[in-house]
């Protein structure tokens, strides 16, 4: 009774506090329908008699399936599976010399933000790890408007002009006669397109490199990849370009690994991403610029307008200038997620666009695109795209209005409203764009200083470590093996000539070609009918830097395991000092821990005592895991001894290059797997190999913040 009668209040209660917020919470509450009509029965139709035909007249049920049937929205183009959350942009230091944005004003400043991210090319429901660009897209909730700073986790694009997109993406795309392969770009259509397009070969470095296998959404670069501008409260402008630094580093997984993830657990980054947040690891980005004075605009080998080149940190530092936090999950994935709409165009006064033409193409498409997806010009109402500050306009109606405009007065001029509402004056915070000087012929062309397909391609090659080069070289590979036509292979090896000898070679080798000797002269295809193609023909460019720091994710932050998944693998009879000891230290450094057993339940360890077991070698699998702890105890091992599971378990870490540790009678499993080669010869396995035998927690602990030992692949035929 008392149940019931708090119900009633909560349902009262709930009309008053969450209509303000547009959440609704069904907790005690008593089921109405859409017009707020308490159903009595949810369990059965309006029938003619108990075994009868069910009623037209059965408004509830009519209301219920209608709404169902209409749950579907058309998802997203491209950028269709993604995964958000909320959180605060907090300013570290005052960017007012350069920009009058109010939210990068005031040190400590604190902004609402709102962030997806996502794959490019699979559908809604497609696998987390597909070899793929990520989406990030940053919704900043300024007291100016909302700011949207929507970008990739690569620096660069794969074409230079709007025109093309269509085109790359029905490339990408599962081809349209079959509908195969999805979430992939390792077909025909695909490789075809881009051996066609020597402007994207800077780009497809990047993604074949691991970056596009990341191992964690909290752990990749975020940028907006073209330049921006800045513009300060004088009205002078600077270029800028923005990244975002994941303070627990760039880190990726491996290539075999991604694949095994997408079958065992298609949800991982997004299952990754909600875990850490509710688990209190939240993942946190500083937001750096590249700052270039406008008198600089013609001084690099490159444009500054083109979206297939970056500016190496070399050339122009990274300024840190303030740090992201996301904080809390959203509460119902449709409502926030799905229907979140992010534009370039949503700018706020001091930021504004260059004439990037790829930039140019975006900021028509992305309003247009929100139409047929969402539905109407009435978007920005639904709670997740409304900015904080009022809305006035004499913007009107459409399909589901929900502002409730007051008064008769809907156009401007106007004298029935006494002129309101009014515009603003650039001091009241009216935007005005910047006021670049124009004098031009209109043409269709893409300028010269485009022409240089090649050179940072080469750059971002050269700056690889070696482990980096070889996943390079086995992802292009694999993307071109799996490529039918000899032709788009042949064209492919050519194109790659042009970056670099050897890589072409390689990748040749493993495909059974060898490289063209006279390959086609790449040509920008994109060529009007009646133009010369000789002046279409790229340029080789050869780059002063030779080598650039940043483009290596071997050079990132390796001192953490903060919010890393560490297995260990133990069944009755494990030791209980060794375990309770580096299971302490595992969670003191901020990790999460699961026991893996034969079977779920409890074990018992050597002290008699029940160890409650997380997963069973059923459901658990090295590839969702970053190390592998063995703890001592005879009967344990003894188990684990007779576990296939449990040896390709360790087989499979070891070939993904991962931490494995274990003491005691644990060492002896290792010597039953792949791991053995490490105890050759009489020498004790050195920690630095990433397998830590009998040694101290805190050596484990290491192993794991290095992330991968890479090096290890020198061994990589191992048999898992
Ligand atoms: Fe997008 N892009 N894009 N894009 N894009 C969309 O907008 C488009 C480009 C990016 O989490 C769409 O709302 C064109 C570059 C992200 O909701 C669409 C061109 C970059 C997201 C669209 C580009 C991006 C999108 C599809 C070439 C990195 C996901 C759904 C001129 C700087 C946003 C939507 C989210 C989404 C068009 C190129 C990033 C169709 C025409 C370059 C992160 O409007």
């Amino acid at each position: 009774m008392a149940k019931k009668n708090s119900a009633k209040n909560a349902a009262s209660n709930a009309k008053i506090e969450d209509l303000a917020k547009n959440t609704v919470s069904n907790d005690g509450a008593l089921m109405t329908t859409d017009q707020g009509l308490k159903i009595n029965d949810d369990q059965n139709s309006l029938k003619s008699g108990e075994r009868g035909s069910t009623l037209l007249e059965d408004f509830i049920l009519r209301e219920k399936i209608t709404h169902f049937d209409h749950e579907r929205i058309p998802e997203r183009i491209v950028h269709a599976r993604g995964s958000a959350a909320h959180g605060v942009f907090e300013l570290y230091e005052s960017m007012a010399e350069y920009t009058k944005a109010g939210f990068l004003q005031t040190p400590g400043k604190q902004t609402p933000v709102f962030v997806r991210f996502s794959t490019v090319a699979g559908s809604r429901g497609s696998t987390d790890l597909a070899r793929d660009v990520r989406g990030f897209s940053v919704k900043f909730y300024t007291e100016e408007g909302n700011y949207d700073l929507v970008g990739n986790n690569m620096p660069v694009f794969f074409i230079q002009d709007a025109m093309k997109f269509p085109d790359l993406i029905h490339a990408v795309k599962p081809e349209p006669h079959n509908e195969i392969p999805q979430a992939a770009s390792a077909h025909d259509t695909f490789w075809d397109f881009i051996s066609l397009m020597p402007e994207s070969m800077h780009m497809i470095m990047w993604a074949m490199s691991d970056r596009a296998i990341p191992r964690s959404l909290r752990m990749m670069e975020g940028f907006g990849v073209h330049t921006f501008r800045f513009i300060n409260a004088a009205g002078k402008s600077v270029f800028v370009k923005f990244h975002w630094k994941p303070l627990l580093g760039v880190h990726s997984v491996a290539w075999d690994e991604a694949q095994k993830i997408s079958g065992k657990d298609a949800d991982f980054h997004r299952r990754d991403l909600y875990e850490a947040i509710e688990n209190g690891a939240f993942p946190e980005w500083e937001l750096g610029v590249q700052i270039v004075p406008e008198k600089d605009e013609h001084k690099f080998e490159f444009d500054l307008l083109d979206p297939t080149k970056l500016i190496p940190e070399e050339l122009v530092p990274v300024k840190i200038i303030g740090k992201m936090t996301l904080n809390r999950n959203p509460d119902n994935f449709f409502a926030e997620t799905e229907q979140v709409a992010f534009h370039p165009g949503h700018l706020v006064p001091g930021i504004d666009f260059t004439n990037d033409p790829l930039l140019q193409g975006r900021l028509f498409s992305y309003t247009d695109t929100q139409l047929s997806r969402l539905g109407s010009p009435n978007f920005h109402e639904i709670p997740i795209n409304r900015p904080i500050v009022p809305v006035q306009n004499n913007q009107r109606d459409g399909h589901m209005r929900q502002q409730i405009d007051t008064g008769k007065s809907s156009y401007s001029p106007n004298t029935t409203g006494g002129g309101c509402p009014f515009q603003a004056k650039a001091v009241e915070g009216g935007f005005t764009s910047y006021n670049e000087r124009i004098d031009a012929k209109k043409i269709r062309a893409r300028s010269q200083s485009f022409f240089d397909h090649f050179s940072q391609a080469r750059l971002f090659l050269n700056s690889q470590n070696t482990a980096e080069r070889n996943h390079l070289t086995d992802a292009l590979r694999f993307e071109l093996g799996k490529v039918v036509s000899d032709d788009i292979r042949k064209r492919m090896l050519g194109l790659l000539t042009q970056v670099d000898q050897k890589l072409a070679e390689d990748v040749a080798d493993e495909l059974g070609m060898s490289v063209p000797k006279n390959p086609e002269k790449p040509m920008n295809h994109s060529i009007p009918a009646d133009g010369n193609p000789r002046n279409f023909q790229p340029i080789q460019v050869e780059s002063k830097l030779k080598k650039s720091e940043a483009l290596s994710m071997a050079n990132t932050v390796k001192n953490t395991i903060k919010s890393r998944q560490i297995a260990i693998l133990a069944a009755n009879g494990v030791d209980s000092n060794a375990l309770n000891n580096t299971k302490s230290a595992l969670e003191k450094g901020g990790a999460t821990v699961q026991i893996i057993a034969p079977k779920l339940g409890f074990i018992k360890n050597s002290d008699k005592q029940d160890v409650k077991v997380n997963q069973s070698f059923l459901t658990a699998c090295s590839v969702l895991f970053d190390a592998v702890y063995v703890p001592a105890g005879k009967n344990s091992i003894d188990t684990l001894t007779q576990q296939p599971d449990a040896i390709h378990f360790i087989n499979e870490a070891y070939r993904h290059c991962k931490a494995i540790a274990a003491d005691g009678e644990g060492v002896d499993l290792l010597k039953r797997t792949a791991v053995a080669k490490e105890f050759s010869g009489d020498k004790k396995v050195d920690p630095s190999t990433g397998v830590v035998v009998d040694r101290p927690a805190k050596d484990f602990v290491q192993a794991i913040a290095k992330h991968r030992v890479w090096e290890r692949e020198a061994f990589r035929k191992v048999p898992a």
